[in-house]
């Protein structure tokens, strides 16, 4: 297999459920073997006659920095010189985008099907139609609520629950020594990584009665709603010490609306936030974020090589763990100028 050029992730490989991803794969392959697929449109000239891999991704949209990195860690890798055709589609954040998306990639007959899902349900009739076309489908980022896993070959993405513990271990931990109220930003309902990093805050805060939650509300992962949603905060709230955003978007949202109000973000509120791309990562080296926990969103390589792997029958993982740092001011400081995103 040639090489991938891109910055790679560093991952954890969840073992144990490889055997029934490979069945999987070559029977949405098409292939008991590691023969040329039958069927499935052009499988057969992607997965073993030509060199070229058709693939058709449907990407969320383009509402934060996380996004636009994670687009085109997936662009710069994905290439005709790489062995690959890619179908990209912008979802502006839209279910039904990314449904259509898909139905017009089974349409085509591409070879495999990648796709970050905007939110987690209402995905099961799609993927069994691109089941019905023997096209696989990898998901990427964020995961599906289905009770048939064998609906899709592989997830790669972070563990937003471990993410939103860290970000709650931080908080409770270096904060939460005196009674504390927090606001908190969420990502866009019903989507997995406001699912996750939600419940993993609150696990992490649970034993500590200095830590409270005293508002939640969605601002949708971008950094305009971010600020609308905090104005409505900053005037419902009484006294507001911390921030939990999902992301560093909302979390420089809420920096503007803060310094609109005359506070000082990182004085007389603090801010955590999850993503860690540079914008983020510039605030917390100037003090106005707090601290950051990592989302690591170059997953172009890993996805390539997944597919490359789907395609030629081989063993594929059938959930990869994107591991993430985490980082306070000096460590934000130390990072930024070698930083890819
Ligand atoms: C996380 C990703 C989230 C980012 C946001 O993997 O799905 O979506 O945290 C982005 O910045 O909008």
């Amino acid at each position: 297999m040639e090489r991938i050029t891109g910055a790679r992730t560093r991952r954890t490989v969840l073992a144990g459920a490889s055997v029934l991803a490979l069945a999987t794969a070559l029977a949405a392959c098409g292939g008991g073997s590691t023969e040329p697929a039958a069927g499935g449109g052009s499988a057969a000239a992607g997965g073993g006659g030509g060199d070229t891999i058709t693939v058709g991704f449907s990407q969320v949209g383009a509402e934060s920095g996380w996004r636009a990195a994670n687009t085109k860690s997936i662009q710069d890798t994905l290439t005709e010189e790489n062995g690959f055709q890619l179908s990209f589609s912008d979802a502006q954040q839209k279910q039904e985008n990314q449904i259509q998306a898909l139905r017009s990639y089974i349409a085509q007959g591409v070879d495999v099907i990648a796709f970050s899902p905007v939110v987690e349900t209402g995905w099961d009739a799609v993927l069994e139609e691109a089941k019905a076309a023997e096209i696989p489908v990898v998901l990427t980022d964020r995961a599906v609520d289905t009770a048939d896993e064998s609906l899709y070959v592989s997830f790669i993405g972070s563990d937003f629950v471990l993410e939103g513990e860290r970000a709650g271990t931080w908080v409770s931990e270096t904060l939460g020594t005196e009674p504390i109220n927090v606001v908190e930003l969420q990502g866009t309902t019903g989507s997995a990584p406001a699912n996750d990093r939600k419940s993993g805050f609150e696990s992490a805060i649970a034993d500590n009665p200095n830590v409270t939650v005293v508002a939640s509300q969605t601002g949708n992962f971008t950094r305009s709603e971010g600020r609308t949603v905090m104005e409505g905060f900053l005037q419902s709230q009484d006294d507001i010490d911390v921030v939990y955003a999902h992301n560093d978007d909302m979390g420089l949202g809420a920096i503007e609306a803060i310094e609109a109000a005359g506070l000082v973000p990182g004085e007389d509120i603090k801010i955590v936030t999850i993503d860690a791309v540079k914008d983020g990562m510039q605030a917390l080296a100037d003090g106005k974020i707090s601290y950051i926990v990592e989302c690591n969103p170059l997953l172009g390589p890993d996805l390539a090589e997944i597919i490359k792997s789907v395609v030629a029958g081989e063993e594929v993982e059938k959930r990869i763990v994107v591991e993430d740092q985490e980082f306070d001011q000096e460590a934000a400081i130390e990072a930024l100028p070698t930083r890819e995103y």
